[in-house]
């Protein structure tokens, strides 16, 4: 089957842990800290491969994990950083986080980073001091979260052809640029979209074949949505009918059953530019079938054109006006982001915290306290007060002094009690 959609799990690399060492040399008595910083978490970016056509290698790989920064070392060096994991997608591949359903980027062209990796904590020996001169802690590497996200693949075409299956479709586009579509006489020959470049003197537009509809299609019948949701992000539609009825259809209501399930499916597909080709007009009958359509679309202003797609005639007009109906449309604008990644940022960075009191007790809670407590070694008289002086920039301390604490009270922070000392 044609994957268009697909939820993979995504991670950041963790940032490297920083070192606590001491320089051990020979006839240097006391030689001091030197436990260097931790390398930094690899990020995790997107790519457009122009190349790929479908989410499918999706179907098989679903965990991007970034290498993490490396712990730093002895001698003041530093960890390694982790790699940058470059994930490929085809070109129209709008990103969204999975639980808000929020896009976060709509993949056009180029490389864009979703989510950065962790930095790398700080080694011992940046915490010397004249006061402190051998300090025992180092500083963790910042951890990253992992997120599933969705993957979904709107194709970027001009030009979408639509219709019922196997009235010529992939053969009009075969007639029209370099694409090698698979062309047959039975329903769903083709099973995902195909796009071609249409080229008219100097001008030129990108033209997709997309699957067979038919009734129900906006509800889901055939292939459906899947197949729908490629046709939004046309700039105008060729909607191909068979002239020739040879599957024993009447030609104005094949055209009529596709509108109802284009508008069905959104109602800006209404308002979408679309002309009508009547193809198969090198079979017998054909003539007639085509005037019928084209008095009905007459008083709608739909222009028709009576092409045969297998021997190429009246194809190149048909594309002719097309170019000319594109010429005047507007450039879509990418699908509008939600500002996902700068939240996905912030999340690492969050400072926010909660205070609040219950039995005399005072309870902080919020990643920013995980974060300081994760930095603290409370084992070491240096790293407590190192912690404090965290506290105090954070402006936890202010807080709890609002809050009406009072040297001696009990002060909970994500668990860990101690006393307040104003
Ligand atoms: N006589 C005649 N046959 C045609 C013409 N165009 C296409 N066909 C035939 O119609 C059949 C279907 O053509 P396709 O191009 O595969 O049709 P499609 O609309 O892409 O079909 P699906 O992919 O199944 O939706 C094939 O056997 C073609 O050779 C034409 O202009 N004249
Ligand atoms: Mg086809």
């Amino acid at each position: 089957m044609f994957v268009d959609k697909a939820k993979i799990y995504i991670k950041a690399g963790d940032g490297g842990d920083g070192a606590v060492s001491f320089r051990r040399e020979k006839y240097v008595p006391s030689g001091g800290p030197d436990g260097g910083d931790g390398g930094e978490g690899g990020s995790v970016a997107f790519e457009v491969d122009e190349g790929m056509r479908t989410l499918m290698d999706f179907k098989y790989e679903r965990k991007f994990v970034a290498t993490s920064g490396e712990k730093g070392k002895k001698k003041n060096m530093r960890g390694k950083n982790g790699e940058m994991l470059v994930i490929k997608v085809p070109p129209g591949t709008v990103i969204k986080d999975f639980e808000t359903g929020r896009v976060a980027a709509d993949m056009r062209q180029g490389q864009r980073e979703l989510l950065l990796g962790g930095g790398g904590g700080k080694g011992n020996s940046r915490f010397a001091s004249s006061t402190r001169q051998n300090p025992r802690f180092a500083t963790p590497g910042r951890k990253c979260k992992g997120r599933f996200v969705t993957l979904e693949l709107k194709s970027i075409a001009d030009v979408g052809l639509i219709g019922f299956p196997n009235v010529g479709k992939s053969t009009l586009l075969a007639a029209s640029t370099s694409a090698k579509p698979k062309i047959a006489g039975y329903h769903f020959t083709t099973l995902k979209p195909n796009l071609g470049v249409v080229g008219i003197s100097d001008f030129s537009f990108v033209m997709a074949d997309i699957p067979g509809l038919i009734e129900g299609a906006s509800e889901g019948a055939g292939l459906g949505h899947d197949f729908l949701r490629h046709i939004e992000r046309t700039r105008m539609l060729i909607h191909v009918v068979d002239a020739s009825c040879v599957e024993g259809r009447d030609i104005v209501d094949d055209y009529e059953a596709i509108r109802a399930e284009l508008i069905n499916y959104s109602d800006e597909l209404l308002e979408r530019p679309e002309i009508v080709a009547a193809n198969k007009m090198d079979i017998e009958g054909a003539d007639e079938n085509v005037k019928k359509l084209e008095k009905h679309l007459k008083s709608k202003g739909v222009e028709v054109f009576p092409i045969s797609a297998a021997i190429g005639e009246g194809t190149k007009e048909l594309m002719q006006r097309a170019a000319a109906v594109l010429k005047e449309l507007p450039i879509p604008e990418p699908i509008v982001e939600d500002g996902m990644i700068e939240e996905w940022a912030l999340e690492r960075d969050a400072k926010e915290y909660e205070v609040y009191r219950q039995d005399g007790v005072f309870f902080v809670d919020g990643t920013i306290v995980q974060e300081i407590l994760a930095r603290t070694n409370p084992d070491d008289p240096d790293s407590l007060r190192h912690f404090q002086k965290l506290l105090k920039d954070f402006g936890i301390i202010k807080t709890l002094r609002r809050e009406g604490a009072k040297t001696g009270d009990t002060v909970c922070l994500e668990g860990m009690e101690f006393d307040f000392v104003d």
